[in-house]
């Protein structure tokens, strides 16, 4: 996701942590400001731009090695690679962030990470090695050629809400709580924590890798890259189709990483 979608996952997780959890994790941040999460959920995408930074680019993702829209599937040993995935940086930088005997810089940073990475694993195109993820899908969008990946981490969301600032992702967080507390979310954010254990990082990132990379066969392409390259616009036609999708995918994270948030602060791992 681009800034837009990781701030509005974060401050979706302010508002489902627990007060200690969030007494702890300002802590960590040495931040005690209502966008304490929002503000830092963007921090990997600026590291991993840096040249001290650029060993933790393939940690953004995990490159499905599936054959969409015909088969989507995601295995870890067969996936994540020998530099590291989007599954093994959640399960290290959880055991970092949970451990309590890092310096106070390397607790940060493993937060930080945690933050950015269980938003990116709900990014469908990010559980996906077709075109790199969709960045070598060149489609129109809103009259600018783009490219497939970017249109979902970025352009779409922003054409939903209109912008990209803190405010704009307090805005859009505020409407997914409430479809969260009470509206077409409330049966289902059940079904979106399931199962979920520090114990056992790897198998939960794994399937929300999953969860992420099916989306890919019935909502991102389901009758393949070729068509989209071939629309005029994605706008609106395959616009309206998705953008439901992404609205589920950054709520969902949100939730998610609240309840993981609450699992590292009250577990030993
Ligand atoms: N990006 C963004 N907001 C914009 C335009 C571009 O966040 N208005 C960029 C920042 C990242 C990319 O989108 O380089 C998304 O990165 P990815 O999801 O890593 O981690
Ligand atoms: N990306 C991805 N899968 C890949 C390669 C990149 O999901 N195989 C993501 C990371 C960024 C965006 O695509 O969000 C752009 O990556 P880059 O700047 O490395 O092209
Ligand atoms: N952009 C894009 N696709 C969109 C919207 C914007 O590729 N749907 C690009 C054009 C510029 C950058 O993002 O390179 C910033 O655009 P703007 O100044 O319109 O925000
Ligand atoms: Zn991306
Ligand atoms: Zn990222």
């Amino acid at each position: 996701w681009g800034a837009l979608g990781h701030a509005t996952i974060a401050y979706v997780a302010q508002n489902y942590v627990t007060a200690e959890t969030a007494s702890w994790a300002q802590g960590v941040l040495n931040d005690t400001s209502a966008s304490y999460l929002a503000s830092i959920a963007s921090f990997a995408d600026q590291f991993r731009a840096t040249a001290a930074g650029a060993w933790s680019a393939p940690l953004h993702f995990i490159d499905a090695e599936d054959n969409p829209p015909t088969t989507c599937n995601v295995d870890f040993t067969r996936d994540c690679g020998a530099t590291g995935c989007v599954v093994s940086a959640i399960a290290n930088y959880t055991q970092r962030a949970g451990d309590g005997q890092l310096t106070a810089a390397d607790t940060a940073e493993a937060v930080k990470f945690v933050v950015h990475f269980v938003g990116d694993i709900t990014q469908p195109l990010h559980d996906e090695a077709f075109e790199a993820g969709g960045n070598g899908i060149p489609v129109h969008f809103m009259g600018f050629n783009d490219n497939l990946h970017s249109d979902w981490d970025t352009f779409m969301p922003e054409e939903l809400i209109g912008g990209s600032s803190l405010a704009n992702a307090q805005s859009w967080a505020n409407t997914l709580i409430a479809e969260i507390d009470s509206g077409v979310f409330a049966y289902e954010k059940a079904g979106w924590i399931a199962g979920d254990t520090v114990g056992d990082a790897i198998a939960t990132a794994t399937r929300w890798a999953t969860d992420g990379n099916a989306l890919v066969c019935t909502v991102v392409m389901p009758q393949g890259a070729a068509a989209l390259t071939a629309m005029p616009d994605l706008f609106p036609t395959y616009y309206d189709g998705v953008i439901g999708t992404i609205e589920l995918q950054i709520a969902k994270g949100g939730y998610r990483l609240a309840n993981w948030l609450n699992m590292i602060f009250e577990t030993d791992i």
